[in-house]
């Protein structure tokens, strides 16, 4: 049985050692407008390309999971109503029955490692959220990092989480986070979330080395690398705390749970910024893809000087 089905372009670059960075789709049917998600997963995709590596934005369309989409295949998901997200639990159920779905953190990463490749970019991985003691509403995010051995970029955890929670699960699950080139955590929207970083590293490569070291040492699972969004486009902390509890507050009153929250939550944002939410969150998912094509780049030298 095929599980995955690799682009043209996606199956040349695994065969003959292109570099290969690994994209979510997520992001494009659930966390960004129509037309605005299809600009950006296209500047993403030349973005991953300028770096020299290829990339593989990852959906499953009826039924396929498909590692690299054609432009028509990019489009039809953008303009979309009612896609699954799909995560750990759904995307087996998915693929088996035809379906069609947008793959969050965690199935892209799992569609990554069957394909492998050992990187991906996103925006913000999902997290613990706030008031998780009451509602248990962990993402499934973590628990992949622990157990999957791609090692994803991200501008952090989204400030509408819980953000020392989320570090908490992770150091109990045994995930490496690594803050690159400063000692703060960075926080999506923010460059930083006013608390330290568990790991800092300055170079692509050693984020590559360490991958590999992880997986050279029987411990399985990957590493989350939180790059942060670039000065010029962030929104600083103290103008983003109201308006993330007016719509937390909102989630609330509305009673949105489970997969709902964080996407009624970025569009509650977006509303409430009068669209600079989705100017930094455009920003900051360029400059992860970068980040991802260089990691990339590394770890193909690690598997040739191996
Ligand atoms: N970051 C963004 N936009 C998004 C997401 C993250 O900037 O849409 C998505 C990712 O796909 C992530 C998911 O995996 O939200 C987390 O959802 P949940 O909290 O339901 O696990
Ligand atoms: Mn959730």
């Amino acid at each position: 049985m095929t599980l995955h089905t690799p682009s043209p372009a996606v199956a040349a670059a695994l065969n003959n050692g292109t570099p290969v960075v690994a994209l979510e789709s997520t992001i494009i049917t659930h966390g960004m407008p129509y037309p605005q998600n299809l600009e950006v997963a296209r500047q993403v995709e030349a973005d991953v390309r300028a770096g020299g590596a290829e990339p593989a934005t990852i959906a499953v369309i009826d039924g396929t999971l498909h590692c690299g989409l054609t432009d028509t295949q990019l489009e039809t998901l953008a303009q979309a109503k009612g896609v699954a997200k799909l995560s750990r639990a759904d995307m087996a159920a998915c693929m088996a029955t035809g379906g069609t779905g947008a793959t969050t953190v965690a199935a892209t990463m799992i569609a990554a490692r069957i394909a492998g490749i050992g990187v991906f970019a996103t925006g913000g991985i999902g997290g613990v959220h706030k008031g998780a003691e009451g509602t248990f509403d962990i993402s499934a995010d973590l628990m992949e990092l622990a157990q999957t051995p791609v090692t994803a970029v991200a501008a952090g955890a989204k400030a509408i989480l819980d953000i020392p929670k989320t570090l908490e699960v992770l150091e109990t699950q045994g995930v490496p986070v690594i803050a690159y080139g400063q000692d703060d955590m960075p926080a999506f929207w923010s460059r930083s979330a006013g608390l330290p970083a568990p790991l800092r590293m300055d170079r692509a490569a050693d984020i590559a080395a360490a991958q590999a070291m992880r997986t050279a040492m029987g411990l399985p699972g990957g590493q989350l690398v939180v790059n942060p969004i670039p000065a010029e486009a962030e929104i600083d902390r103290a103008t983003l705390a109201p308006i993330i509890a007016q719509a937390t507050a909102d989630a609330d009153t509305y009673g949105i749970t489970g997969k709902g929250v964080t996407p009624y939550l970025l569009q509650r944002i977006f509303e409430l910024t009068d669209g600079r939410s989705l100017t930094a969150n455009i920003a900051l998912v360029r400059n992860n893809a970068r980040l991802a094509a260089e990691i990339a780049a590394e770890m193909g030298k690690l598997v040739r000087h191996a």
